[in-house]
């Protein structure tokens, strides 16, 4: 492991705005430079939590530079290209330019966890400014609304992910099964990627897919017909029902109604618990109707509401803190549990922890006062990124550093953390 000095918590936070100022182009922030080297969705909601308090105009800019990759279907596109740094897939791949309902900014043609809307809230929280609020609030509800309507494939009320980079958490063990039931491709888009990254065969399937999309018109009606990949997954579908209360809460402060945001989150509630519970929570996989039995950090997204009933939090938390998560590693909370086949340490969302989803078990436990679950996960976050810095991802057992360095949203939670 390497080492690094011993850093307070004042160090530590001015180290952090060092990052997301290096990570800033003028048109908001990348995840790292070099390796992501645009605007991508959770990535900057992520971003707009850490700046709230420190430097709330930074926020600002940063959603609304995000927002102007919106469609007008109401889509939030999973990355926006402001520069012209090369990036594969990028635009002359996405081609998002060729629709009349796409934005001026060259965008991708998928979306990302829906984050905004909380993100908006933490700004509002530690802002009070009622005329951002005012501006963001309809652009949210259009993500929104775009979510329930052309995302509800299984037509119960869940938002379906298309294809395994709208989770953000692209080769969790989550989706093996439903790539795996794709035709078998040989198209040979070779990723100049580090092994621990993704093996050509799944990165081939990742861009096949998109393009299958792009192809079909990135039209509604294709993916609820023939696209052949759609799962419900509870982290995204938490963190809607998350944001959806949000707005409910912002709703007045727009002036709006707040009601159709409250009952939007109780419709999410209600059909993650009838058809992604067993137990646990698990993905459901539209196109053969089963749930997706591999336990993953994403199991834990509808912890995110408060009206969870008590016997799925408890349920959920055991498990979290058995030893199949927090129980046996050092560090909190392996991306997927140790104890399955598909568990590995070294490889990205197979196994390695990350701050984003610590931080979303961080606001969780607080959502449900369980003040020393949340403590825990503070204080091993806080002792990852002062050991290791702020890296992309990290080994759960030993807590050295993986992927990038100088990772902006492993800064700015951070941030928050310390708050
Ligand atoms: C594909 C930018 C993004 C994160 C995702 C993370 C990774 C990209 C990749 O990086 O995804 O979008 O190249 O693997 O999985 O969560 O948003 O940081």
């Amino acid at each position: 492991m390497e080492a690094r000095p011993a850093v307070d918590d004042a160090a530590l936070g001015r180290e952090a705005l060092a990052v997301l100022e290096a990570n800033w182009t003028g048109s908001g922030t990348v995840p790292a430079p070099g390796l992501y080297p645009h605007q991508w969705s959770w990535d900057s909601a992520f971003v707009v939590i850490g700046l709230a308090r420190h430097r709330p105009e930074r926020a600002r800019e940063e959603l609304l530079s995000l927002l102007s990759g919106q469609w007008a279907t109401g889509m939030v596109p999973h990355i926006v290209f402001h520069t012209r740094e090369a990036y594969f897939p990028g635009p002359s791949v996405w081609r998002s330019q060729e629709h009349e309902s796409a934005p001026r900014v060259c965008t991708s043609g998928l979306t990302s966890p829906p984050l905004q809307a909380l993100a908006l809230r933490w700004l509002y929280r530690h802002t009070g400014d009622v005329g951002f609020v005012r501006r963001a609030f309809p652009l949210l509800v259009a993500q929104h609304h775009y979510l329930a309507s052309a995302r509800d494939l299984g037509g119960a009320g869940l938002a379906a992910i298309v294809h395994p980079w709208e989770s953000g958490m692209d080769d969790s063990p989550a989706w093996d099964q439903p790539l795996g039931a794709l035709p078998a491709i040989g198209y040979g888009y070779h990723n100049a990627e580090p092994a621990e990254r993704h093996p050509d065969s799944d990165h081939d399937r990742y861009v096949w897919l998109a393009m299958r999309y792009r192809d079909a018109g990135y039209r509604a009606e294709y993916l609820r017909d023939e696209h052949p990949f759609a799962v419900e997954d509870p982290m995204f579908n938490g963190i809607w029902l998350a944001s959806c209360q949000a707005l409910a809460e912002l709703a007045p402060v727009a002036r709006a109604d707040p009601t159709p945001h409250a009952e939007q989150a109780e419709r999410i509630r209600q059909a993650m618990l009838d058809r992604l519970w067993d137990g646990c929570f698990y993905p459901r996989d539209l196109r053969s109707d089963r749930l997706i039995k591999v336990c993953t950090v994403g199991a834990f997204g509808p912890l995110l509401d408060p009206g969870l009933p008590s016997d799925h939090l408890h349920a959920c938390v055991e498990v979290l803190e058995s030893a199949r998560f927090m129980g046996a590693t050092g560090y909190p909370v392996p991306s997927c549990e140790i104890r399955a086949a598909q568990f590995d340490r070294t490889r990205y969302w197979r196994g390695p922890s990350w701050v984003n989803t610590n931080w979303l078990l961080r606001r969780a436990a607080d959502v449900h006062s369980l003040d020393q679950l949340g403590r825990q996960l503070t204080n091993g976050t806080l002792r990852l990124v002062r050991q290791a810095g702020f890296r992309e991802c990290f080994d759960p057992f030993d807590g050295s550093g993986r992927g990038c360095r100088d990772f902006s949203w492993s800064a700015a939670l951070t941030l928050d953390l310390l708050a």
